[in-house]
């Protein structure tokens, strides 16, 4: 018999102290649902093949934070993980990684910030985006274009262990399937035919109806209105270097609208956050239906020139970027803030971040 996943978040937190890490999975920084469900239910599947090996599953962020991944609180409580046996980053002990004698990662092929010298313990790699030809040598690298990395690990779950299948893992792969494909929406342009594929065999074992279960989730991700300008610019957030310039992108589920009339003082928290994070770039890329789908992008920079040059350039890619003014906002302190509708809709921070690294690297 497998064991429950919250058994084995258990038993896998009780040796986080002190034994050797045969196995740590993890998502990206970003953390969020795909990513963290991705990671726990690979490591689940990992450890009950491998029943004596010290698998773990870290979540890359503080314990704080994961309050604001809104919509994954909605899925794992669905799932009955209990939260408590999450592993956060600020409950691993220090220089844990040197206990890591292999790692796999998950919803991303490249590792960033504190994680980034630990590129030759990667033996697996399951992702959905762009391929940075890194880390050759794992011995599995799946990197495949589908909606959501969930599906990949459930098209492992489902081919080569059928008999791990329960209720839970279902539940929690199907949530964040759904979650990342829209409800395996062709018109949103995000499912592959393997997404559907898998969802549609996970769906055999969740007593959930997908598209109430999908609305659900949809409702939590998008439930942050009580969320503050900084809590809004942390909940999903990912920070690059390019050439030095340090630059952090966060993804925001409101108009700009709606975020500048609940808050009159958007510059400061802007500025706070950036300065906090030595930031010398912060964008926030604002996606909201309003029925339709639409982009806003917001622009911080702490050199104005360096602002000027990025929206020339962000226009030359193709953003479309229309000017957004707004009444009643006091100014920035330092550095510059300025806020466009994004008319070209189909770039997301998955492209975003290699054209920034173009602009800045050459
Ligand atoms: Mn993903």
């Amino acid at each position: 018999m497998p064991q429950s996943i919250n058994q084995y978040l258990l038993s896998a937190k009780i040796d986080i102290n002190d034994k050797p890490i045969d196995l740590m999975v993890m998502g990206n920084e970003a953390a969020d649902l795909d990513s963290m469900a991705s990671a726990i239910a690979f490591a689940y599947i990992r450890s009950q093949v491998e029943p004596d090996k010290n698998i773990v599953p870290l979540m890359p962020i503080v314990k704080e934070d994961f309050k604001l991944r809104t919509e994954a609180v909605y899925v794992f409580k669905t799932a009955q993980i209990d939260l408590d046996n999450l592993i956060f980053l600020d409950k691993m002990p220090q220089s844990f990684m040197e206990r890591v004698n292999n790692l796999a990662i998950v919803d991303h092929n490249k590792l960033s910030g504190t994680f980034e010298d630990y590129g030759d313990k990667i033996r697996i790699i399951l992702d959905h985006h762009k391929e940075e030809g890194l880390y050759k040598g794992a011995e599995r690298r799946v990197i495949e274009p589908v909606g959501s990395t969930a599906t990949l690990v459930g098209e492992i779950l489902i081919r080569e262990h059928a008999r791990l299948m329960h209720t839970q893992l279902a539940t929690l792969l199907t949530g964040t399937i759904l979650l990342d494909t829209v409800n395996l929406d062709p018109a949103a342009g995000r499912v592959t035919e393997k997404d559907s594929e898998i969802a549609v065999k996970l769906m055999e074992y969740f007593p959930l109806d997908p598209n109430n279960y999908f609305r659900e989730v949809q409702k939590a991700k998008f439930d942050t209105a009580g969320l503050s300008t900084i809590d809004l610019l942390r909940k999903d957030y990912k920070e690059f270097k390019f050439n030095g310039i340090s630059c952090g992108i966060s993804s925001v589920l409101l108009s700009m609208a709606q975020w500048t009339n609940k808050d009159n003082e958007l510059c400061l928290g802007f500025e706070t956050y950036a300065s906090r994070r030595n930031l010398d770039v912060l964008l926030s890329m604002n996606a909201y239906t309003n029925p339709d789908f639409n982009r806003d992008l917001a622009v911080y920079c702490r050199d104005a020139a360096i602002h000027d040059k990025l929206i020339s350039f962000l226009q030359e890619k193709g953003l479309d970027l229309k000017d957004l003014s707004f009444e009643g906002q006091k100014p920035c302190l330092e550095g510059k803030l300025t806020f466009y509708s994004q008319a070209n809709l189909g770039i997301s921070r998955k492209k975003l971040s290699p054209m920034m690294d173009e602009l800045f690297t050459n």
